[in-house]
């Protein structure tokens, strides 16, 4: 049983997100996301437009989604990894080398962000509608 992780906002769910998240569930049995809180996203300096109620059950109905669990603060990974028993981390290129030193704890890939699409991006585009 591959058990892989990933964390995120995943404000206005869109198709970088969903690529990433399907292409992490490829590389296992199982994919836990935990997505960041509304609380953590102010740390983060990012305000959602999604509640992080709305966000957490849009990710869980994803086909690709085992479970769903809660990203309060930055340091929390190593424990989720010990915790669940993680064998694979994974996040977009856009991280790449920030999470290296969690190959302490289990296998550590970044994945090819998806260009040409961010929730940024798209919070511009509507407000320009
Ligand atoms: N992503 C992607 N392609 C995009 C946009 C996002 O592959 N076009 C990936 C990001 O690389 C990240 C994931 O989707 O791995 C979630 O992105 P965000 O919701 O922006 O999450 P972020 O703010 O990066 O929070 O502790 C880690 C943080 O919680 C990550």
């Amino acid at each position: 049983m591959t058990r892989v992780l990933t964390y995120g906002t995943f404000d206005l769910l869109h198709i970088g997100h969903l690529n990433l998240l399907e292409r992490l569930s490829a590389l296992g049995d199982e994919l836990i996301v935990a997505v960041s809180t509304d609380e953590f996203n102010a740390e983060k300096g990012k305000r959602c437009v999604v509640s992080y109620e709305d966000r957490c059950r849009l990710i869980s109905a994803l086909k690709c989604v085992s479970a769903v669990i809660p990203e309060t603060h930055w340091s929390q990974k190593p424990n989720d990894i010990r915790r669940l028993g993680v064998d694979v981390f994974g996040m977009g290129s856009d991280w790449e080398g920030k999470f290296d030193s969690l190959s302490l704890y289990c296998k550590v890939i970044y994945l090819p962000r998806t260009e040409g699409i961010s929730t940024t991006h798209l919070r511009k585009e509507i407000s320009r509608r």
